[in-house]
């Protein structure tokens, strides 16, 4: 297994047709690095004596009004080469995550896994995992390396995954670097509140009444440290809402004081549950969602599970009970110290 940006520089330079691709049920980060990956390649690898067929492929049903923004006018999934010289996957923690395109990419004689999950199951011929933020950040830290032009609008694709994988820079990985690019940006004068207005306050009614339906079912365990709740198929039809509905009404779990894991669980159409796990503080759910079958970060994961609710949360609150454990509830020290102007020192002088 290689790990090797240069090779990866190289084999972008030497390949005519390359294939780009995401996760199943893309989110922002993963449609926006398809996007800023192509953008990057057509700007600094190619011109009118080189060009280059660079395709977009995605295994999604429907794409939200929100994140189709992000793909608006791309073409996606159209199959211009029989066999493309290169595959690039990012944003996708294995080749199973690609849904029907990784036999595309499994068959591609070269191939790259770009990404920036902890649990990346390293399946391509060259595999570049970063700790960062999102796969946006981890482009556009590569596109800085190699003294790459970046424009505006990749820029503009960076920053909508870095806010969207973050939670808008309230979990996951958030480095120095995270906050060099934003200023970066800032300093570019990109319209970053028009992105954030669209990323963050732009929900649908349906959505709004879709958390309405889970927060319903809230229910409390582990001396009120852990926040369940649950959603079907079927909750999401009434409400006219889509699966991307469904994403970040988790984090209302861990937004309650005192709770360190929250759990959705989604029943799916076959009777099977997606589940999604957040966590804060110190508090680590990758490694239980990798217990259950799944995988994430340390804060952000899930797991598919075939078989009963009660029957899977017999097997998964143990396990979050366990990593509790080892995190027991302390007192919170003051987040101010305001010794300096109180009462007392005012009166010595
Ligand atoms: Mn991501």
């Amino acid at each position: 297994m290689v790990h090797s940006l240069e090779k990866c520089i190289e084999d972008i330079k030497n390949s005519k047709s390359i294939a780009i691709m995401c996760h199943t049920v893309p989110d922002a980060d993963a449609l926006a690095s398809m996007v800023a990956l192509k953008k990057l390649i057509k700007q600094n690898f190619t011109d009118e004596n080189s060009t280059k067929q660079i395709d977009l492929f995605v295994d999604a049903d429907e794409i939200s009004e929100i994140n189709g923004a992000i793909i608006q006018g791309a073409e996606l999934n159209t199959r211009h080469e029989e066999n493309y010289d290169l595959a690039i996957s990012v944003d996708c923690s294995s080749l199973s995550r690609l849904g029907k395109y990784a036999e595309l990419f499994k068959s591609t004689k070269n191939n790259i896994n770009i990404d920036h999950h902890a649990t990346n199951e390293k399946f391509a011929d060259n595999n570049l995992v970063f700790v960062t933020s999102s796969t946006c950040e981890a482009l556009y830290r590569i596109a800085k390396i190699y003294n790459m032009e970046i424009s505006d609008e990749v820029c503009k694709l960076v920053y909508s995954g870095i806010i969207t994988d973050t939670n808008n820079l309230t979990q996951g990985t958030i480095t120095v670097n995270t906050h060099k690019i934003i200023t970066e940006m800032v300093q570019r004068k990109i319209s970053l509140d028009a992105l954030n207005e669209h990323f963050f306050k732009n929900n649908t009614k349906s959505k709004a009444y879709l958390l309405k339906q889970a927060l319903d079912s809230l229910t409390f365990y582990a001396g009120d440290r852990i926040a369940f709740m649950k959603l079907t198929k079927q909750d999401i039809s009434e409400c006219d809402a889509t699966v991307e509905d469904t994403y970040g009404i988790v984090n209302h779990g861990t937004e309650i004081k005192g709770v360190d894991i929250a759990i959705l669980a989604i029943k799916q159409e076959d009777n099977s549950y997606q589940v999604s796990l957040r966590s804060k503080g110190d508090v680590t759910v990758s490694e239980i969602a990798v217990a259950m079958g799944g995988g994430g970060h340390d804060q952000v994961a899930a797991f598919h599970y075939e078989g009963l609710l009660a029957d899977m949360k017999e097997k998964l609150f143990p396990l979050c009970r366990e990593e509790l454990e080892k995190h027991p509830v302390i007192e919170k020290e003051a987040l101010f110290d305001n010794s300096d102007v109180s009462g007392e020192n005012e009166q010595e002088k």
